[in-house]
């Protein structure tokens, strides 16, 4: 079946449309175009795409006057404010293909885990038999998948994985369930504070039916501290269970993803679907890359990539499942937040810690008042080679960054990928996974 736009959307799409951002869900949204047999043109402040121009000022040489944006333009970005108050239509990517997709959309958001419960739900129903996808902020925009799908069928699960900077522009797109793992710092680079960050994930709530709001207690929390109420008929869960025997020695075992099982259950169950399909979908499952993977073994010391983790909350759940002091490599490109803070809390829990990226002299700072032995290191290769140096058989080596990955990296599986080459080459065994 062909792909149908909105009624209000086709005399916008009539002419070409200013399309913000010429990242992948920029690129996305000219292929949908073109499949709804329509044009754009990417505008981007830092090249992007090829043939982006790098300044917009609305004008009338459009006459579509419809704006389709990247997550990574700020709900008040100058273009977008200019846009709007010239009258122009301002839609984000994620809006623009919930627009066009027939089928469901189960939303996944959290601080973390969302990615990983993303590819378990999907991995989950297509064994069930739904012709589900993992789409959004997992890295495959929406409109990719609908483009590809021509929209998708009424049968269809988009498993959307939506960030902060997706929710808060959202206006448009309804989930039949929500499901928020967790509440944490991150992204005070982008959001003004942490109830601001709540807020814009807080939109997914409001655009979810009350009885399919699945959450964790700390949403339940903070969702308190802010004075939001939780719906009703929300289901909220523990991160404090004893953990199921039937999930031991799983993915899910420990928190956070033992709590992130909980909610799919939950969520799983309320569909009419069996847990013990879900169960059963658990053993098959296996975790991403860059997502606290063991990646070998050499006289003794493991290494572990866990390049995902790029806020303080992941770093500190993976140290979580070790139980002896660590060697971690961490640092990165600063999102804000209290890095005296996060430097407190992991000092128990690692030997020393090597480091990295636009942070480190200011980690180093809040290592030394806190005592936490600490190396400031050139790169990546001499985080490696520093730890390997100080480490002894039994212990532990952890990437696991705690901060974006773009002041040295192309993104974090590119600074994952770094990592395991510069592993293999001590002489690791393969990838053990
Ligand atoms: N740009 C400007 N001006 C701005 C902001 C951005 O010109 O003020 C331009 C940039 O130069 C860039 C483009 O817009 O060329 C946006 O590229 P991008 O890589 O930031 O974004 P997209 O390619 O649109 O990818 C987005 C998500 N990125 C962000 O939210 C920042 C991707 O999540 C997501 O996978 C993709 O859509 C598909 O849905 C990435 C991410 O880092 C992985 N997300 C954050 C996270 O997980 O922590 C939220």
């Amino acid at each position: 079946m062909p792909l149908v736009a909105p009624e209000f959307l086709r005399p916008l799409l009539a002419q070409s449309v200013a399309v913000f951002g010429g990242g992948v869900s920029g690129r996305a949204v000219l292929g949908l175009l073109a499949k709804l047999g329509s044009s754009g043109e990417i505008y981007d402040e830092r090249g992007g795409a090829e043939g982006a121009v790098n300044n917009f000022t609305p004008s009338d040489t459009y006459k579509s006057r419809l704006v389709v944006f990247s997550p990574g333009f700020p709900f008040d970005h100058p273009w977008l404010r200019a846009a709007r108050s010239a009258g122009w239509e301002c839609v984000s990517e994620l809006d623009f293909a919930s627009l066009l997709w027939r089928g469901s959309v189960v939303a996944i958001t959290g601080t973390n885990g969302k990615t990983t419960l993303t590819e378990f739900l999907t991995h989950a129903l297509r064994m069930w038999g739904v012709e589900a996808r993992a789409t959004g902020n997992i890295g495959f925009p929406f409109s990719q998948l609908v483009a590809e799908t021509d929209g998708g069928t009424a049968d269809m699960i988009a498993v959307c994985e939506i960030s902060s900077f997706q929710a808060e522009a959202l206006r448009y797109l309804q989930p039949q369930a929500t499901l928020w793992t967790n509440f944490a710092e991150d992204h005070l680079e982008r959001h003004p504070g942490m109830e601001t960050y709540f807020a814009a994930k807080w939109a997914l709530v409001e655009r979810t039916p009350p009885t399919a709001v699945f959450a964790g207690t700390s949403v339940q929390r903070h969702a308190e501290s802010f004075h939001r109420d939780l719906p009703a008929s929300a289901k909220v869960f523990s991160e404090v269970k004893t953990p199921d025997p039937r999930l031991a020695g799983g993915v899910f075992a420990a928190y956070p993803q033992a709590e992130n099982y909980l909610l799919a259950a939950a969520w799983w169950r309320a569909s009419g679907r069996a847990e013990e399909a879900l169960l059963a979908a658990t053993r098959t499952f296996r975790l991403g890359k860059h997502r606290l993977a063991r990646i070998g073994e050499i006289d003794g010391v493991t290494f572990w990539n866990d390049s995902k983790a790029t806020n303080f909350h992941a770093v500190e759940a993976a140290l979580a499942g070790f139980t002896a002091p660590v060697l971690l490599i961490a640092g990165g490109k600063a999102k804000g937040g209290d890095l005296a803070g996060f430097v407190r809390r992991i000092a128990p829990r690692v030997r020393e810690v090597f480091l990295l990226g636009e942070t480190k002299e200011i980690l180093a700072t809040f290592c030394s008042v806190y005592h936490v032995p600490h190396r400031v290191c050139a790169d990546l290769a001499e985080t490696v080679r520093r730890a390997v140096e100080a480490a002894r058989p039994g212990d532990h080596v952890l990437l696991s960054p705690g901060f974006a990955s773009f002041d040295l990296f192309r993104n974090y599986e590119d600074r994952g990928n770094q990592f395991e080459a510069i592993v293999n080459n001590l002489g690791v065994s393969p990838t053990l996974r």
